[in-house]
């Protein structure tokens, strides 16, 4: 591995007072108000809580939130646009009412969701099946000029780890990231408004995530900011035994590696451990690389 940060224009994205500039890699902060993350799922009560859980995430450094209401681990039950929505707005809006300007992203695949979440002030779509779920999302995307993430997937969260067969799992996930930004591209969204993600995690065996993290270089190549989500994975838990609960360093070390292999956004859940850790990695790699 070449022990330094591959160098990467700014990357910008659009916010009230037009785009802004922001130097890779950049943390992404995970932000989930699914009814198992707070007390209430969302509700009234719920907002307040999650809006300083945001708060904590911004204060410990992170560039972005990233705010889902619906889980995509595997097996997860689907929810409604309409619970999704009641999740996840309420949040985008307190968070906007409090004068917080940074760029917010929405976790979603459907249409409706994220039409509503960029109504109330969310600069970014994050969407794990890149588009394909819902053929209205292009579209919108393209109509709203917000960045949207583009994510390798099979099938669905449901039986996503049932598909797990790849003759070449780096060919097969850039190919198909290079597909979709062509699709993106042909329905009206601009180039510099894709990132692309490698799935990490999603119909995948812990050697498949190893593989295409060890491979992000072949994926930035694409021309796309690479966003990489390994944080508390099963595969790091496999890799070392810990639970969910306690797997920070190996969240750490995937995000590390992941920067010095081309990512430029980490979504991770401890933004503060992981924006010292690229200080220090980016001071000791200075002029080498
Ligand atoms: N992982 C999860 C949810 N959303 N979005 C992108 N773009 N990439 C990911 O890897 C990703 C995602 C599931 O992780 P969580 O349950 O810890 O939020």
């Amino acid at each position: 591995m070449s022990a330094s940060f591959p160098s990467q224009p700014d990357i910008l994205i659009p916010g009230p007072a037009g785009d802004q500039p922001f130097r890779p890699p950049l943390v992404m902060g995970i932000l989930n108000v699914t009814p198992d993350s707070f007390s209430d799922g969302g509700r009234l009560g719920g907002v307040g809580a999650a809006v300083a859980a945001a708060d904590a995430l911004l204060a410990a450094g992170a560039d972005i939130i990233d705010i889902g209401g619906e889980s995509t681990r595997p097996g997860a039950a689907a929810v409604t646009a309409d619970d999704e929505i009641a999740r996840t707005v309420p949040v985008i809006k307190a968070l906007r009412d409090r004068g917080v300007t940074a760029p917010l992203s929405i976790d979603t695949m459907k249409a409706a969701v994220a039409r509503a979440a960029l109504d109330a002030g969310a600069n970014i779509v994050n969407d794990v099946t890149a588009g394909t779920h819902d053929p209205a999302m292009l579209p919108l995307c393209a109509e709203r000029g917000c960045v949207l993430v583009l994510m390798h997937m099979r099938g669905t969260p449901r039986d996503m780890q049932t598909r797990t067969d790849y003759p070449d799992v780096v060919g097969e996930v850039r190919d198909y990231l290079a597909a979709r930004v062509e699709a993106a591209v042909a329905a009206g969204i601009a180039r510099h408004r894709l990132w692309i993600d490698p799935g990490f995690g999603f119909a995948k065996l812990p050697e498949h995530n190893c593989e295409l993290v060890n491979a992000l270089e072949t994926l930035a190549g694409l021309g796309c900011p690479v966003l990489l989500g390994a944080s508390r994975k099963s595969t790091l838990g496999q890799l070392t035994g810990r639970p969910v609960n306690d797997r920070e360093p190996e969240s750490l070390a995937a995000g590390l590696v992941g920067a010095l292999k081309g990512a430029s956004v980490l979504r991770v859940h401890e933004p503060g451990p992981m924006k010292r850790a690229l200080i220090v990695a980016r001071a000791m790699t200075r002029g080498s690389g």
